[in-house]
């Protein structure tokens, strides 16, 4: 499959004490290896991209079916139950049906794939992902001619996500992209991180990751694949159209409505405390960029 994205790197050949180790204390023997190509992707050097701990991960998280606080998440998200746990791939595919955890990731491949990942308020982090190419789960259930964009939903389950009692958001919480982002081979679903499953505040089982967009785009704990030939809605873009657009791109050249987003500053501190300039697409431009040609991207933010 030539389309599929190759890792050179993984962090097994790193260190396997990488987890018990403070990551700051191996950069220094690591450095050339991190500079040199376990980014995935492209992604231009801006530093060197040390992930973040595994503590800053899963306690700094938005998902406001848990609460709207960076904490809450990762206080109340144990209450979801992941397992069982099964995704409905319905709309423009051959295979339409109900598909459980356990039979979609039999048909996929796992890897490792470090990200970069920006968020909207200005915050980034370095994240080692496990998951699988979307367009590996599109392929198995059949794209029918006509498809042009994917809708995704996450479970709504108000006895378990104390969050969505709230209408911050018009639950189920939704996103959505183009059939071409979908089926590009940075577009993963994630299901752990750090070689471990992938934590409920984090979006278990399964939850989207698309580098070069703002972390909104990543929709957690899905539980509904839709192909439409129209353009869904999504959460954001309902609660404020004019601050969130459907595309999402991360764009240091279009300030969101209330704050600049040519900076951002990346979360844990230490070395990489100061602000450094937000790259076009987060990094992935070599990656991505054919995809908007010819789009104007400040119209379609
Ligand atoms: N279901 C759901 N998915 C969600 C959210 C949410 O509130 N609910 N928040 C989004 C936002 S605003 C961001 S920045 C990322 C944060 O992902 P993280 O907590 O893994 O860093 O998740 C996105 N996915
Ligand atoms: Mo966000």
């Amino acid at each position: 499959m030539a389309r599929r994205y190759q890792s050179k790197l993984t962090w097994d050949d790193v260190t396997p004490e990488h987890l018990f180790l403070n990551r700051r204390q191996i950069m220094a023997g690591t450095g050339a290896l991190l500079g040199a190509g376990l980014i995935g992707g492209t992604a231009q050097a801006q530093d060197v991209l040390e992930p973040n701990t595994w503590e800053e991960i899963t306690t700094y998280n938005n998902y406001y079916e848990f609460g709207t606080g960076k904490t809450d998440p990762s206080a109340n998200a144990h209450t979801l139950t992941t397992s069982p746990w099964a995704v409905e791939i319905d709309g423009m595919v051959d295979n339409p049906g109900t598909y459980s955890f356990e039979d979609i990731m039999a048909g996929v491949e796992v890897e490792e794939r470090i990200y970069r990942f920006r968020c909207v308020e200005a915050w980034s982090m370095v994240i080692p992902w496990n998951g699988f190419e979307l367009a590996d789960l599109l392929a198995r259930v059949g794209v029918q001619d006509g498809a042009r964009y994917v809708a995704f939903e996450t479970a709504l389950r108000p006895d378990e996500m104390p969050g969505v009692r709230v209408p911050v958001l018009d639950w189920p919480y939704r996103e959505g992209l183009r059939l071409d982002e979908a089926m590009h081979p940075l577009t993963i679903m994630a299901t752990g991180i750090y070689g471990r499953d992938i934590p409920n505040q984090n979006g278990a089982p399964m939850r989207l990751v698309v580098p070069w967009k703002y972390g909104f785009k990543s929709i957690k704990s899905i539980v509904r694949i839709t192909l439409t030939d129209e353009e869904p809605p999504t959460s954001w873009n309902m609660a404020n159209a004019r601050e969130y657009g459907f595309y999402s791109n991360v764009n240091p050249n279009v300030p969101h409505r209330r704050w600049s987003q040519d900076s951002e500053r990346r979360i844990g501190g230490g070395l990489f405390a100061r602000r450094v300039p937000t790259l076009m697409f987060n990094g992935y431009e070599e990656d991505v960029a054919s995809l908007y040609d010819g789009m104007d991207l400040s119209e379609n933010y």
